[in-house]
């Protein structure tokens, strides 16, 4: 594909590749499934000498929040991950709105240990990651931008070939629609100065045509590049014996539904969720060939805690529900039939 040929390799390809490929061989010998499960979101560079990037909105919680009950079903999961997002387990206790040091305090021998309140829950996040470790179910592969993104994911799913219908793809993962293609980069920093800035020059870049980001004048001219359609590529060449499940993120909801069935069928993949920003963490749209069905929490099983410390009780005495946890298990059913009954795409012909 003429975007590898363009676009240069990640120098941190190589080593991810190999550690994958052991972690792939490991979980094939076994015969348990595994799980490619990409999240968080896509930078766009705008120099190579990267101090200004373009980013796609994702926190990482769905990617993080779907590992782990991915591992719970019994799934060796690969964890293609913005750098510095959330991860599975860590999420519980890493982010800016709970520090994790506020789970310490001191005991009477000035020892640091965990507070009472909290050593329920986490003696269980605990135990869980402790197990992921020791099994070896877990592999974190960090990218940060947009060409690390589909280089990993190219690479990840010909190595995960072999496992054939054992492997999953979980593409929660916010993923750029434009980009800078690398004869397009400027090397250094864009000066927003004038008297500075004359010094870009169209072709400076390398390539025929101008910088895809330069000044002109005082305003800062951006001229992408669309991504190519990767995921027409996954399931028709680099996974097609997978099963292959995309997000669809939207703003509208009068047009979710519409983009999620549109999407279904340009791809001809296993399923599309669709979801919207504001209410993604309650409420999902499942659309796939066998039809559509929406998985909606109740209000009283909603997060509401603006701090994760509260998380666990809704404020009521109802357990909160992570939407995550319903999402998974109507997935690994998916699965199970495509495994014992075959591809359903391949049999309706
Ligand atoms: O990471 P997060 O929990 O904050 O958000 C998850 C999400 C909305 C990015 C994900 O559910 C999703 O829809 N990903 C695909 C986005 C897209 O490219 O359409």
């Amino acid at each position: 594909m003429e975007y590898f040929d363009n676009n240069p390799r990640p120098p941190s390809l190589d080593v991810h590749s190999e550690t994958a490929r052991t972690f792939i061989e490991q979980h094939a010998s076994q015969g348990r499934r595994v799980a490619l499960v990409t999240s968080g979101g896509t930078t766009v560079p705008l120099e190579n000498q990267t101090v200004r990037f373009i980013d796609n909105f994702s926190a990482g919680t769905r990617g993080a929040t779907s590992a782990e009950y991915f591992l719970e079903s019994g799934y060796a999961v690969i964890f293609l991950h913005r750098q510095f997002s959330l991860l599975p387990y860590a999420r519980h206790y890493s982010h800016s709105t709970n520090c994790f040091l506020d789970y310490m305090t001191f005991s009477s021998s000035g020892g640091v240990v965990i507070g009472d309140e909290y050593q329920h829950q986490m003696g269980d996040v605990l135990a869980k990651y402790k197990n992921a470790k020791q099994e070896n179910t877990l592999l974190l592969l960090p990218f940060t931008t947009v060409n690390e993104y589909l280089w990993h994911l190219r690479d990840l799913a010909m190595s995960m070939q072999p496992l054939g219908p054992n492997s999953l793809f979980y593409l929660a993962a916010a993923v750029s629609d434009f980009f800078v293609p690398a004869d397009r980069m400027v090397e250094h920093k864009i000066q927003s100065s004038e008297e500075f800035n004359s010094l870009h020059k169209p072709g400076e870049a390398g390539g025929a045509e101008p910088p895809a980001a330069h000044m002109e004048g005082k305003k800062l001219v951006i001229d992408l590049d669309p991504v190519p359609k990767f995921l027409k590529l996954l399931v028709d060449r680099w996974a097609p014996r997978s099963m292959i499940i995309s997000f669809k993120l939207e703003t509208d909801p009068s047009m979710l539904a519409d983009k999620a069935r549109y999407a279904l069928k340009k791809y001809s993949h296993h399923l599309v969720i669709g979801n919207l920003l504001a209410t993604r963490k309650y409420e999902v749209l499942l659309v796939s060939a066998g039809g559509e069905k929406w998985l909606r929490l109740p209000e009283n099983r909603r997060s509401r805690s603006v701090t994760k410390l509260q998380d666990g009780v809704d404020g009521g005495d109802h357990e909160v529900i992570e939407i995550e946890a319903w999402i998974v298990p109507e997935i690994e059913k998916l699965h199970t039939q495509m495994i014992e009954k075959g591809d359903p795409r391949i049999r309706d012909g």
